[in-house]
C-alpha cells in the first residue's frame, strides 16, 4: 500500500503536511486525519472501501451534488460559518476529480471541521437537535436538481436482506450453522420476516415514496459543536434515494439503545423512549414534507432498522466475516444478538410509539 503521505500529495490541499494518523471507527472505510503546518486547514484522509461501493465515481458524484447544494441552501438561508456546517472535498491537483486511484484503492480528501465533536451516545436534548437535523437534512435535499444513483443497490431494501440471508444459510460457508444458538436466531429472524418487509409492498402498491435520505443515520455520523448544536452530516456515502425510515430508524437503532450495538451483555439492551420521544419531535419539526403513511409508519421504521441489521450482521457471520470489520470471530454474533435483543425490546413498545407519534 503507498503511503498516506504520497496519497495526501496528489490533492490540492494547503499547508504542509506534519502527520497522518487513523480516525475514528467506521465499520467499512479506512479514515484518518492529517495534520498540517500554520493556519492552513487540517484534512480527512479517506480509502475507499471499493468492494463495498464498486462504482466510486457515481459515489463521488453524488457526494459533490449533495455537499453543492447543502451549500447553496445554506449560502441562500444567510447562515454564518457554512464551511463548518457542510463538508468541502478536495480536488485532484491535476484534474477537477475529488477522487485518486492508486492502481489498488480509491481515496478522497476532505476538509476537517475544526472544534466540532462526535458522540457514541446522545441525552434526550441532543437527540432533539438530531432529529431536527436529519429531518432538515432530508427537507434540504428534496429539490435537489441532480439525479442521485444508488451508491449500493437496494441498500435498505429489506427483501433483498431477506434474500441475502435466505443465500447465506443455503451456503453455510463457514459453517456456522450447525451451532444450535444459530439455528434459534434463524428461526426468530424468518418468523418476522414477512412483517418486516412492509415498506417494500406499501412502495409498490404506490402508498409510500422514497425520498433522498442519508441511509447511514449511525448516532456518530453527525457533528456537534461545542455548545451542542448540530454542525453537519457526516458520512455521506449512502446518501440516495430510500423511505425516511431509512434515517428515523437507523439513528434510534443506535441512539435509543442503552448500549452500543455491540455489546455483549444482551441482558442490558433496552429501548430508550426519552430518546425515541426527543428525536421524534425533532424530526416532525425539520421533515416538514411528511405524508400521513410516512409518519404513521415511523414505528414500524424504528423496529425494522434493529432486525435489518441483525439480519445483515447474522448474513455475515454465516459468510465468514466478509464485509464488517470484525475484532474477533464472534464479533458479527455478539452483533446479531444485542440487535436481536433491541428488536424484541422496540418491538414491545409498538403500542405505546403509535400512540405518541399520533398525538405529534
Ligand atoms: C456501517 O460505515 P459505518 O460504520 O458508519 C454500514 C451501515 C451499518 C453500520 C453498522 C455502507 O456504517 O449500514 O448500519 O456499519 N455501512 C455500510 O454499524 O454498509
Ligand atoms: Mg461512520
Amino acid at each position: 500500500m503507498p503511503q498516506t503521505d504520497v496519497i495526501i500529495g496528489k490533492f490540492a490541499i494547503k499547508g504542509e503536511v506534519l502527520q497522518v494518523k487513523p480516525l475514528g471507527n467506521g465499520l467499512i472505510n479506512d479514515t484518518y486525519k492529517v495534520t498540517t503546518a500554520g493556519d492552513a486547514p487540517d484534512y480527512v484522509l479517506q480509502r475507499i472501501n471499493n468492494a463495498i461501493f464498486q462504482d466510486v465515481d457515481l459515489l463521488q458524484h453524488n457526494i459533490e451534488a449533495v455537499t453543492r447544494h447543502i451549500r447553496k441552501k445554506l449560502v441562500e438561508a444567510g447562515e454564518s460559518d457554512i464551511d463548518r456546517k457542510v463538508l468541502t472535498f478536495v480536488p485532484l491537483k491535476d484534474a477537477p476529480q475529488t477522487y485518486y486511484f492508486d492502481g489498488e484503492s480509491y481515496w478522497r480528501v476532505s476538509v476537517f471541521i475544526p472544534d466540532a465533536f462526535t458522540y457514541d451516545t446522545v441525552d434526550p436534548k441532543y437527540s432533539r437537535f438530531a432529529g431536527e437535523a436529519f429531518g432538515r437534512f432530508e427537507a434540504q435535499l428534496a429539490d435537489i436538481p441532480d439525479t442521485l444513483g444508488e451508491t449500493i443497490p437496494d441498500f435498505h431494501n429489506m427483501e433483498l436482506r431477506a434474500r441475502q440471508l435466505d443465500e447465506a444459510v443455503a451456503a453455510d460457508k463457514a459453517g456456522r450453522l450447525k451451532d444450535p444458538e444459530v439455528k434459534a436466531i434463524l428461526e426468530e429472524i424468518n418468523k418476522y420476516k414477512y412483517d418486516m418487509c412492509l415498506g417494500e409492498r406499501l412502495y409498490r402498491e404506490g402508498k409510500l415514496p422514497k425520498r433522498i435520505c442519508h441511509c447511514d443515520t449511525k448516532v456518530n455520523n453527525m457533528m456537534f459543536d461545542a455548545d451542542g448544536r448540530v454542525l453537519c452530516v457526516i458520512d455521506l456515502d449512502t446518501v440516495m434515494p430510500s423511505f425516511v425510515f431509512s434515517d428515523f430508524g437507523d439513528f434510534l437503532r443506535t441512539a435509543a439503545n442503552t448500549v452500543a450495538e455491540d455489546d455483549p451483555a444482551t441482558e442490558k439492551v433496552a429501548f430508550r423512549r426519552d430518546i425515541f420521544e426527543a428525536f421524534a419531535q425533532g424530526y416532525i419539526k425539520g421533515a416538514t414534507f411528511l405524508t400521513p403513511v410516512e409518519k404513521e409508519n415511523l414505528p414500524y421504521g424504528t423496529l425494522l432498522f434493529p432486525f435489518m441489521q441483525a439480519v445483515r450482521f447474522f448474513a455475515d457471520y454465516l459468510n465468514g466475516d466478509t464485509y464488517y470489520k470484525i475484532k474477533y470471530p464472534e464479533h458479527n454474533l455478539v452483533r446479531t444478538r444485542n440487535q436481536m435483543a433491541l428488536f424484541r425490546s422496540v418491538l414491545a413498545n409498538m403500542d405505546y410509539m403509535k400512540e405518541f407519534i399520533a398525538g405529534l
